[in-house]
């Protein structure tokens, strides 16, 4: 029984339910009788775990299988008609190729089980900025979770109405078999398969999937902007909220930024953070000529190791209630802890992979067995952050003043610079870098080019993306002014040099006061740094030696990072727009004069 009054959905419904067989169609409503029902259901089949509720109402558990426990970079496709469309940066397949491969893996892979619809809206239901998508999928967790992730049920499929269009979501876990996992998105089509994983950035396909790959796709055709970015307003002692986007790289800290708690220092000023959104930031340009922001999503979906009540208080109690805990570590008492969380490590638990946990265990290699995950996660819904902007529900969202991206670099880039014009800050944005370090990802100094924190989301070509970024600064009568951050900068023996966490608000105030023709700032070949009395540094012990070198720009290293630009530049060949290249150029004179 179909339950919308749009035949093109009814249709694709039907088609998808012949391909995949469930024994079973429900439709998803968003009330809360339906919620419970599921999570019961869920619970009776072991999929998900109930918490404590008495010290964690309305949460929940769910391991994923062993091998599918992130993003699967290989196996994310955007699949265009064109090899070209796609770009050098992302991985491709001719369209049918792609839907005869996954088609394979779907068929009859929902036998005995049931196919779940879910109409739901990225945005505000209704407003302008909002798309609409429906999610099928034979996972109660992907239910339970974009019932947190985004405005899902009933609601959306009276906006869809009898014609309404939407992005056309297939999910199925299939058998979780690496070797028959795919995240494939048809732009041409609006359209996206994922099949054969369970993990969250896989498979809530509202999220990376809709609103950056797709979304993204989308915005380049309809003169707007899919970002992976936060949204964070400023409240200054006058009551004057200033809102900022920030990129940073998968891991460098957006959901602790966006949820900034002011540092005693600058708390007697009277300073408020209002939290937006944590990942995804769609923009548009508004009448007034100024670029304006909602974030698409209604939760958060953030790293649990190393979130605590120092780290981020307000992730912290974000997660209090009606939230879904991934791949941590399960207490005897029925609550949940992660490496670099809240309270005593315990002394035995069930680890992310269900085995009998104590602290200290090695595994056979004599490496320290991990409680949780490094990529476990929360789930909870943003309505929950007690520093949660009353503008997240406005359906035109908020204006933004400064784009800021940042990287994580040991050396090279300073605490802060303001770009020169939009045609600059694109090209900072276009060279984004994150180092790796030892401690993490291997090779120490390694260096991921990531421009604009969307390597891993761009859904087209990455050289028309960087086209389209230039068209809309003309576009603008009062374009946002573009920043750069570092928070990561370390002495000789490898030890931050900047506080970071709630002290980044000292940069921020300086970045605002540059979006009114404010703060003290010099000019340099790489942009405008502040001066060594720029920040109000009050209540922080930093000596003027360390702000030196956190302010300092080394020609000499600048000289040896255009050589790693320029090589990444090749690979766009002749799509990378002619004002990149002569921002490149602008700069390498700029450094050796
Ligand atoms: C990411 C995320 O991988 O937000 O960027 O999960
Ligand atoms: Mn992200």
């Amino acid at each position: 029984m179909t339950q919308s009054k749009n035949k093109k959905l009814n249709a694709w419904v039907k088609k998808c339910a012949e391909l995949c067989k469930p024994d079973k169609i429900v439709w998803i409503d968003g009330s809360e009788k339906q919620k419970h029902q599921l999570e019961k259901e869920a619970c009776k089949a072991g999929e998900i775990i109930e918490l404590n509720q008495k010290q964690m109402p309305g949460c929940f558990y769910h391991r994923t299988a062993l091998n599918d426990v992130a993003r699967t970079e290989k196996l994310t496709l955007i699949c265009t008609s064109k090899k070209r469309d796609a770009g050098p940066t992302n991985h491709w397949m001719l369209p049918k190729d792609a839907y005869a491969k996954a088609r394979a893996i779907f068929k009859g892979s929902m036998k005995g089980h049931t196919m779940y619809v879910i109409p739901f809206s990225m945005g505000p239901v209704g407003s302008p900025f909002s798309k609409i998508g429906v999610e099928l999928t034979d996972s109660i967790y992907v239910v339970l979770n974009m019932l947190i992730m985004t405005r899902a049920g009933q609601e959306v499929l009276d906006v869809l109405g009898k014609d309404g269009e939407f992005t056309k979501c297939l999910h199925g876990k299939a058998d979780l078999d690496i070797d028959k996992r795919w995240i494939m998105h048809f732009p041409e089509d609006n359209t996206i398969w994922s099949v054969g994983s369970g993990y969250g950035g896989n498979v809530l396909l509202g999220k990376k999937c809709l609103s950056l790959r797709i979304g993204s796709y989308l915005a380049a055709k309809e003169n707007w902007m899919a970002e992976h970015m936060l949204i964070m307003g400023i409240e200054d002692p006058y009551g004057n909220i200033e809102y900022i986007a920030a990129a940073f790289p998968s891991a460098c800290g957006k959901t602790n930024l966006a949820m900034l708690v002011p540092p005693d220092g600058l708390k007697a000023k009277g300073y408020r953070i209002w939290t937006v959104g944590d990942d995804i930031a769609w923009m548009k340009m508004d009448v007034d000529g100024r670029l304006w922001a909602v974030n698409p999503e209604n939760g958060f979906f953030g790293v649990a190791p190393g979130t605590n009540s120092k780290t981020n208080p307000n992730a912290v109690a974000s997660v209090k209630k009606n939230s879904i805990f991934t791949n941590v570590l399960l207490k005897k008492d029925g609550t949940v802890w992660w490496e670099g969380g809240d309270g005593d490590i315990p002394e035995e638990g069930t680890d992310w992979k269900g085995n009998a946990w104590r602290p200290g265990m090695l595994d056979e290699e004599g490496k320290m067995v991990h409680g949780a995950h490094p990529n476990a996660r929360f789930t909870a819904p943003l309505k929950q952050c007690p520093t949660v902007s009353n503008r997240v529900n406005q359906p035109h969202g908020v204006p933004i003043s400064a784009i800021i991206f940042g990287g994580r670099r040991a050396r090279l880039a300073p605490l802060v610079f303001e770009s020169l014009n939009w045609q600059h800050g694109v090209y900072v944005g276009a060279t984004m870098a994150s180092e790796r370090t030892a401690a993490q990802y291997g090779k120490q100094g390694e260096i991921r080019r990531d421009p604009m924190a969307m390597l891993p989301f761009c859904g087209y070509n990455m050289g028309d993306y960087f086209k389209h970024w230039l068209k809309m600064g003309k576009k603008m009568k009062q374009a946002p002014k573009i920043f750069h951050v570092n928070w990561f900068k370390q002495d000789k023996d490898g030890n931050f040099i900047w506080p970071g966490f709630g002290d980044n608000l000292r940069v921020l105030e300086w970045v605002i006061a540059r979006c009114k023709g404010k703060g003290k700032a010099k000019k340099t070949p790489i942009g405008y740094v502040p001066t060594a009395d720029a920040l109000d540094l009050t209540g922080l012990d930093i000596d003027p030696k360390t702000m030196q070198q956190l302010l300092h720009v080394d020609k000499k290293e600048w000289k040896k990072e255009l050589e790693n630009i320029g090589e990444f530049f090749k690979k766009f060949g002749k799509d990378l727009p002619k004002e990149i290249k002569e921002e490149y150029n602008a700069l390498q004179r700029r450094i050796e004069q």
